[in-house]
């Protein structure tokens, strides 16, 4: 099933969004005739040896227009050029509602999450998610798939985690390098979960993916950002060990990544009794309309609105 040409089979029903700034566009449709499947596109970065040999990497070369001292081109890569791969692929199949609602266009709001709503919307939804949703992560963790590539494991069945590259790796370019760490226990579903209790494993986190990226990648301290979503899409708790200097990057916007120094530093300033920080907090991020908390948030903050 792994085979790469299941591709060949693939016919298009729409696009479901297009990216320029990552050069990417992804697309809905369907594998062996009727298996429904989300296929994402997406240029690779340039080759170093583009920018290193520059006059040897390009075939041809078309000048599109000269003004003054200003000219541009188009460019075809030579062949020893090409040696690196051309696009990187990531397919959903089959995929769910669910998957086709996320990666579809969408109109973002700014919600405000209180602690009343995280009880009566947010939790629901997130105890009504099938566990098939994170079979990957259950998969991941009993080592059926991608064990060859877990960079680190602490096997502590209640604090423990293992750290492995995220699909969103190409796992060659530094400059985007994106790692995952991931907890082993399901007991925490997203940020509001965390307590004092999780700090030592949050640190753990902290100074073994900053070892893993020094020693395999030569990346220094400060060199990666790690970051926590609220919301995420998969309600198994897990960190984002992301390049620092991988800029505008979609998943780092303001509101929804949480960074790690910041969520250990709140949790160690926390009372000792009572709710902790994250069950007291108003929680403030941007929902897409395709999102499922769209309509009950938007809902639930309209009643708010009429209180106030
Ligand atoms: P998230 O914050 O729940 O959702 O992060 P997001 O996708 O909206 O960021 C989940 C992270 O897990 C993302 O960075 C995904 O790219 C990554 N991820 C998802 N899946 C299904 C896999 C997988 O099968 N393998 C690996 N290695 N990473 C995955």
């Amino acid at each position: 099933e792994t085979d790469p040409r299941i591709l060949k089979t693939f016919v298009l029903h729409r696009v479901l969004d297009e990216d320029p700034v990552n050069r990417a566009v992804i697309l809905l449709g369907s594998l062996f005739e009727d298996i429904p499947a989300i296929v994402r596109v997406e240029k690779t970065a340039l080759p170093g040896s583009v920018a290193s040999q520059l006059s040897d990497s390009l075939e041809r070369v078309d000048r599109v227009e000269k003004n003054d001292i200003y000219m541009w081109f188009m460019g075809w890569l030579s062949a020893s050029a090409r040696s690196n791969p051309d696009l990187k692929i990531n397919v959903i199949s089959p995929c769910t509602e669910v998957h086709i609602r996320k990666y579809t266009r969408q109109q973002i709001l700014m919600v405000h999450e209180t602690p009343a709503l995280y009880k009566s919307v947010v939790e629901p939804y997130i105890a009504a998610f099938p566990p098939s949703r994170t079979q990957w992560v259950t998969d991941i963790l009993t080592g059926k798939t991608e064990a060859e590539k877990v960079l680190y494991k602490d096997p502590n069945p209640s604090a423990g985690y293992l750290i492995l590259p995220d699909m969103k790796w190409d796992l060659t370019t530094l400059s985007s390098l994106y790692l995952v760490a991931i907890a082993l226990s399901p007991a925490i579903r997203s940020l509001r979960d965390l307590r004092k209790a999780h700090i030592p494993m949050l640190k753990s986190i902290r100074r073994e993916g900053s070892r893993v990226v020094q020693s395999k990648w030569g990346l220094k301290r400060g060199s990666v950002r790690f970051f926590v979503h609220y919301q995420p899409s998969y309600y198994h708790f897990h960190v984002h060990i992301v390049n620092a200097n991988y800029a505008g990057l979609m998943g780092s916007t303001v509101g929804q990544a949480h960074l790690l120094d910041d969520i250990i530093s709140m949790l160690e300033s926390d009372v000792d009794a009572g709710p902790t920080i994250f069950e007291r907090l108003t929680l403030t991020y941007g929902l897409g309309d395709q999102h499922g908390l769209y309509a009950p948030m938007v809902a639930a903050q309209a009643d708010l609105d009429d209180e106030s």
